[in-house]
């Protein structure tokens, strides 16, 4: 029997708060009541986003059935004509999230149901740990094992280049560190100097913690091909689960090279809008993890289709988990993972701060380093637009990175 809900939309709102960090959000609203969320932000680059949805998309939603989600989907991708890119992508993202949500409410079932049911009991993660020093960030490391994390990502400041990636410096979290950045900061880079420091890291996070836990590291797509290759063979003896974004992959044909020369596990995929960007990638099987998130590839739908290519390939998904995505994002993706036969491992570095909490409303825990999704119909999540106003727009922006001598490098 299908639903006698009238499931017409009938208004789409979308808000630029930073409670915290700056998110963009869009709330679609139907004809008897039901509202779904989404979350369509794209760091340093928000209102952009912000207007393309206002300006441009809403209108073209009004008075849609938000039952034809793959419809409305195919609507917005082929209907742009100009396809892909972050800002188009992020914004198909945030409506096709609020329209699993909606979907989700109307049937009464939490969105995993809906994919296809659970294969897991829970979402295991990776948690972060980043210091200034190599003890430092072992320190970390050791009180989130103690949390009960089992994988911990690793960064540590590179000797000689001061602020470089992955150190939190004077911000207390990371839920920070990209905050309030009128302008974006310039950072150094030397490929010697981080080629001649990471190994220590990796053989003192092995002598401390032993074979059992699970290591990550993220390059932030500073390693041409055959510096990652490497890279990735001098890891090798430290058994990562994955190295991530080893090299800049425009050119997804450049992962050829670092996979014909180590067995260190590749992941990529954070800033890939579409199953297209990450095409070559997996059908070569260059990789072993696609990190395409929800928001920034085009929302659940997008993830489905992205996650049932890459079990073909025996590639598997760990989506990006930024603080720069939204509760909401967090959340479609948990219910994603939570059904995705080929799952590998979700980046967790927490849901929000005290401030993002009293806007964001979420039924997810964290026990024992895994994400527990509770049972609320659709994404379980809520967004409260009264709270919101009182954390208005802050113009913030990610890093850039140069060469000693000057040259702009990737952050
Ligand atoms: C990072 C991100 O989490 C990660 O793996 O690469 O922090 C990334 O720098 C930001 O999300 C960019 O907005
Ligand atoms: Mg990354």
């Amino acid at each position: 029997m299908k639903t006698d809900k009238n499931l017409t939309i009938s208004d789409v709102r979308v808000s630029v708060s930073c409670p915290g960090r700056n998110f963009v959000t869009v709330k679609i609203v139907t004809e008897c009541g039901i509202y779904g969320v989404g979350d369509a932000t794209v760091n340093g680059r928000e209102m952009a986003v912000a207007t393309y949805l206002q300006d441009h998309v809403a209108p073209c939603l009004i008075g849609r059935d938000a039952h034809q989600i793959e419809d409305i989907w195919q609507y917005l991708y082929k209907g742009v004509y100009w396809r892909k890119g972050p800002i188009n992508m992020a914004s198909i993202g945030g409506v096709d999230m609020a329209l699993w949500d909606i979907k989700g409410k109307a049937a009464g079932l939490p969105v995993y149901e809906l994919l296809g049911g659970r294969s897991r009991k829970a979402v295991g993660v990776y948690a972060h740990a980043t210091g200034n020093t190599v003890d430092d960030t072992l320190d970390r490391a050791a009180a989130l094992l103690e949390q009960g994390f089992k994988a911990v990502r690793l960064q540590t400041a590179v000797p000689g280049l001061d602020g470089s990636y992955g150190v939190l410096g004077d911000k207390k979290d990371y839920f920070q560190l990209q905050n309030d950045r009128p302008l974006p900061p310039e950072l150094p880079w030397s490929t010697r100097k981080y080629m001649n420091s990471i190994e220590e890291l990796f053989v003192e996070a092995r002598a401390r913690f032993g074979k059992e836990v699970e290591l990550l590291h993220d390059v932030h797509s500073r390693l041409t091909p055959i510096e990652a290759a490497r890279l990735g063979k001098m890891l090798e003896p430290f058994d990562l689960l994955f190295l991530e974004d080893a090299v800049a992959a425009e050119n997804q044909d450049s992962y050829r090279i670092v996979r014909d020369h180590t067995t260190t596990p590749l992941a990529i995929g954070e800033i890939y809008n579409t199953i297209w960007d990450c095409k070559d990638m997996i059908q070569n099987q260059w990789i072993d993890y696609i990190r395409t998130a929800a928001t920034h590839a085009g929302g659940i739908t997008a993830l489905r289709r992205i996650a049932d290519f890459a079990a073909l390939f025996h590639v598997r998904t760990a989506p990006h988990g930024a603080p720069d995505l939204s509760p909401i994002c967090h959340a479609a993706q948990a219910h994603v993972d939570l059904w995705a036969p080929n799952f590998g491992i979700q980046e967790y570095v927490g849901f929000g701060t005290d401030a993002s909490n009293e806007v964001f409303s979420y039924d997810m825990s964290v026990k024992e380093g895994m994400i527990h999704v509770g049972d609320s119909p659709g994404l379980g999540v809520d967004f409260d637009e009264d709270a919101a106003a009182k954390y208005p727009y802050n113009r913030s922006y990610l890093p850039v990175t140069r060469l000693e001598d000057g040259t702009l490098w990737s952050w």
